[in-house]
């Protein structure tokens, strides 16, 4: 790297060696509500507690609320009667509050007011009998969920390239929504051929991409084209990290990986890298980009240049279950 010229032996200054830090990036409001729900459970209420689905879809959160006495299952079915269930972020279709409270279980719903807004419009369009539109990934809990609202009202379209078989009803009565964690520009193809079948289609009340997935591809596509090498810090599973990888190269990034932990850096991504781009997905604590600077701060990348899209201040309460747990026993503290 660097050094001797071959031609004229002179030696030239070795590459200007800098990261940009996206900023947002990690974690975003509806994520944060739901770690520190899992959390005060188990302080409240003492381990296990289960959770139904991995609370958000990150490796270490999942591991180090494992580690507190948080007990993760698949299905409600797997918790034993009388115990306490959280369910994930991402949501859940009405019948595993059914199955829940059949099985005689206490639950805190830790889904993100963000995604229980998508549920609420589903039900809202299901009950003026339109066909719905569900732009999302298949298999991807949220969607699952959102679908669970409203299944005979719903069809899904995973991308511009379902949208020629999609069938409706009354082409008068079509709405658009989606997952709320999709790329912004995918999403708009996708809903432009929808509207080139259907020009009577009705759109969201409101975006249904979050204020947080948006703010994080906005950030990265800032950064695409001078960044050689984009880092985003993720877990395979996690729908909004996988979009930034696939953002940062759209945007003009030469290359871009999606990596857990620093340790699963490549050396070799770094051949011929000026400039590294770092962001994260929104369920991704911190401390793991820190881990990711640290680990180019040692192999010479150590001026940091924050490149900003927006700033962020919303902030979520707990789930109410758990609030009204907190009171009570605050109140039963104070009354001594
Ligand atoms: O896969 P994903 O992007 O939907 O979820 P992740 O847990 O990574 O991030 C938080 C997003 C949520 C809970 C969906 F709104
Ligand atoms: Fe809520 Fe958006 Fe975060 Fe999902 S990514 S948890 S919708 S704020």
């Amino acid at each position: 790297m660097g050094g001797m010229t071959a031609t004229t032996g002179r030696t030239s200054p070795a590459p200007a060696r800098r990261v940009l830090l996206a900023a947002p990036r990690g974690y975003c409001a509806g994520v944060d509500r739901a770690v520190i729900a899992v959390e005060k459970a188990l302080e409240q209420y003492g381990a296990p507690v289960y959770v139904r689905k991995e609370i958000v879809h990150n490796k270490y959160v999942v591991q180090t609320l494992e580690k507190k006495g948080a007990i993760f299952v698949d299905e409600t079915a797997e918790v034993p009667e009388g115990s306490i269930v959280i369910f994930s972020a991402h949501g859940v279709a009405p019948v595993v509050h059914e199955e829940a409270r059949e099985r005689k279980l206490a639950t805190i719903d830790a889904t993100c007011p963000l995604v229980t807004k998508v549920h609420k419009e589903a039900v809202r369009f299901a009950k003026d009998d339109y066909d719905i539109l569900l732009i999302g990934h298949e298999g991807h809990e949220e969607v699952i969920g959102t679908s669970g609202e409203a299944p005979e009202h719903i069809t899904l379209v995973d991308g511009p390239g379902d949208v020629a078989d999609v069938k409706v009803r009354d082409e008068s009565k079509v709405v658009w929504l989606s997952q709320t964690t999709l790329s912004v520009d995918e999403t708009m193809e996708t809903v432009d051929a929808l509207k080139q079948r259907f020009p009577l289609l009705v759109s969201p009340p409101s975006d249904d991409i979050c204020y947080a997935t948006q703010n994080r591809q906005t950030a990265v596509k800032k950064m695409g084209a001078e960044a050689d090498l984009v880092i985003v810090v993720g877990s395979k599973n996690s729908s909004n990290s996988v979009r930034l990888v696939e953002v940062a190269l759209g945007a003009g990034a030469r290359d871009a990986h999606l990596v857990d932990f620093a340790e699963e850096i490549d050396e070799a991504w770094l051949e011929g890298v000026s400039t590294v781009g770092v962001t994260s997905g929104a369920s991704v604590p911190d401390v793991l980009v820190q881990g990711v600077l640290e680990w180019l701060d040692q192999r010479g990348y150590q001026d940091v240049e924050l490149v900003t899209a927006a700033e962020e201040s919303i902030t979520f309460s707990l789930p109410k279950e758990l609030r009204r747990d907190l009171r009570a026993e605050a109140k039963a503290a104070a009354e001594g």
